[in-house]
């Protein structure tokens, strides 16, 4: 069995991804794609990731990609060291928490790290060379990102992905704006709503994953985090 993973620095989606493959202890491969260089662009990365995007995952030459199919696909295939709750209940509330970081959380944050990080990128570029590569980028969606990121996301779309905050307490009350999205349905003050987060903090179903990547990154296991075990 081999696994190999191809990503990106440990932040964000390729973060995402290897935290389950440390903390399940699987021996994997890394290989490291340059997004500096815009190797995710290149016809031999094409062939892995027709979307031109990691991380990736290569399971025995099966590629699964999107961090969050990958991180499902691993706990189904790989559910020795289980992190995904095991009753019904629990696993709704981590793909309701799942679904909010991907469709808000990592679209915001993106968003600001485009706007700081890849457009250093982009701008390093001369504008002939910087249409070439533009010509490679399979998703529209992404082209325009890149296209963005050089010339620099708007004030507004920057101010509407600054953070605001929520409760982290459904029985408390929430402003209107600052409701994660979806919840209003689903936030009744109750013990049982999925949107109901831990009594101990929203993100407790990330505490392995906070452990995680303080390995990843070199500080030691268990200092990030709220540091008390998820329920
Ligand atoms: N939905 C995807 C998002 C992947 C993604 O946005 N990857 C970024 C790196 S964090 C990327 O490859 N960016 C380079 C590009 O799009 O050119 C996932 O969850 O894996």
């Amino acid at each position: 069995m081999t696994l190999k993973y191809y990503h990106a620095e440990p932040l964000a989606n390729s973060l995402k991804s290897m935290i389950p493959l440390i903390e399940k202890g699987l021996p994997w491969q890394s290989i490291y794609v340059d997004l500096h260089k815009f190797e995710q662009h290149e016809p031999w990365f094409l062939a892995i990731n027709p979307e031109g995007q990691v991380p990736v995952l290569d399971h025995d030459g099966v590629m699964i990609t999107h961090t969050t199919v990958i991180n499902e696909y691993l706990e189904d295939v790989f559910p020795e060291v289980p992190l995904r709750p095991r009753d019904a209940l629990g696993a709704a509330r981590m793909r309701y928490w799942n679904k909010f970081c991907d469709e808000q959380v990592m679209n915001y944050v993106s968003m600001h790290g485009w706007h700081r990080m890849v457009g250093i990128i982009a701008r390093s570029v001369e504008s002939g060379e910087f249409e070439r590569l533009m010509e490679r980028i399979p998703l529209p969606d992404q082209r325009t990102k890149w296209r963005t990121a050089r010339s620099g996301f708007g004030e507004k779309d920057l101010a509407y992905a600054r953070p605001r905050r929520f409760s982290t307490r459904s029985t408390r009350s929430r402003s209107s704006s600052a409701r994660p999205p979806g919840s209003q349905a689903m936030t009744t003050p109750s013990r049982t709503s999925i949107s109901s987060p831990c009594a101990v903090c929203p993100w407790s179903a990330c505490f392995r994953s906070w452990r995680s990547a303080s390995a990843v990154l070199g500080s030691s296991r268990g200092e990030s985090g709220c540091g008390r075990a998820p329920r």
